[in-house]
């Protein structure tokens, strides 16, 4: 006799590829018209499953996992995503549940983002577009809408993993000299490829780069990593670009920064108190803003799924998930 399925719960719509694959290799629930499930419904779902498939909409903590836990059959939580601090990864590790990531597969494409909102505040894309189509370009002048160049530029990157360095690789190709703050130094390999600068101290890069981009998790340790006092550190040409996660930056602080041009200009795709964005940074003409774009392409999120059922199925087998992600990590 075939041994039983598990039982997967997924949380939200997934790409028909990935979902189709699901149900062909686990007794798996889908939520087909993708609504947010409520709180209700999670502890319900973390009360009947083996695995559940999260995302970043989801809070999955202590509490939700004491709910697993009083179920006795949760499992696995196959996170559709490579951010996980949406999880309480140290008490799932406590009450013996596996958590997984998607790391990878979205390297490119955030990449990809963070050198367009690069692009988007320094050329005043967004700006220049809207007008255009608003039917309101009355004809060149020498002077009108001047951006900031580019090549030539200093960028500091916060977090030198996977993004960061895919994001410094296209910065070069751009001509920007490559600047980072990370918890060591890549390894020489790297910084030699990179032409890469280590700064060890945050406060001394922030005030000497041109463009900043967040590229670190968002952990305890990088909570308000640029709280109102690094902000003040910025130059006022500067500009700060982040698609990791909005909790790293004060958001209120860089708002008031960049009214009162301390600051030069942001490029944001994620928000401290997402989906809300702050209401003093949506007037702003120095700032552009996107909802969450990051790893927004076809092919990766069909990518990302595929690393989720790579994880289950490799749990179901009784194998170690080759994207476990454990507490000391964090
Ligand atoms: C994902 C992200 O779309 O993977 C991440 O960490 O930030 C996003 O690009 C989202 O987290 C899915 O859960």
């Amino acid at each position: 006799m075939a041994a039983r399925k598990p039982k997967v719960i997924v949380t939200r719509k997934l790409p028909d590829a990935v979902e189709t694959r699901m149900r062909e290799l686990f007794d798996t629930e889908l939520n087909l018209d993708d609504a947010p499930m409520s709180r209700a419904a999670l502890i319900d779902a973390v009360g009947r499953c083996d695995v559940l498939s999260p995302t970043i909409t989801d809070e999955i903590d202590a509490e939700l996992i004491a709910a697993a836990q009083a179920g006795g059959r949760l499992k696995l939580i196959a996170n559709f995503g490579a951010g996980v601090d949406h999880i309480d990864v140290a008490a799932a590790s406590e009450a013996g549940i596996v958590v997984t990531n998607t790391p990878g597969v979205l390297t490119e494409d955030t990449a990809d983002l963070t050198l367009a909102l690069m692009m988007a505040v320094s050329r005043r894309i967004v700006e220049g577009a809207n007008l255009a189509q608003a039917g309101d370009f009355k004809g060149w002048t020498p002077t009108w809408m001047m951006g900031r160049r580019i090549t030539g530029k200093r960028l500091g990157i916060i977090g030198m993993g996977r993004i960061g360095q895919a994001v410094a690789r296209r910065a070069r190709a751009f001509g920007m000299s490559i600047h980072y703050h990370n918890r060591k130094p890549v390894s020489p390999r790297i910084a030699e490829e990179l032409e890469a600068t280590y700064w060890e101290s945050l406060d001394q890069m922030l005030a000497r780069m041109d463009i900043i981009s967040v590229n670190c998790p968002h952990t305890p340790a990088t909570y308000h990593l640029l709280s109102g006092r690094r902000l003040k550190l910025l130059q006022p040409h500067a500009i700060l670009v982040n698609t990791a996660r909005g909790e790293i930056i004060d958001e209120s602080a860089l708002a008031e920064g960049l009214a009162k041009g301390e600051i030069g200009g942001a490029g944001l795709d994620v928000f401290e108190f997402e989906p809300a964005i702050n209401p003093k940074l949506l007037k702003l003409p120095n700032a552009v803003l996107l909802p969450h774009l990051g790893s927004a392409t076809v092919e990766g999120r069909i990518d990302m799924g595929e690393k989720v059922i790579i994880n289950i199925k490799t749990w179901m087998d009784g194998h170690r998930p080759p994207d476990r992600v454990l507490p000391a990590m964090l």
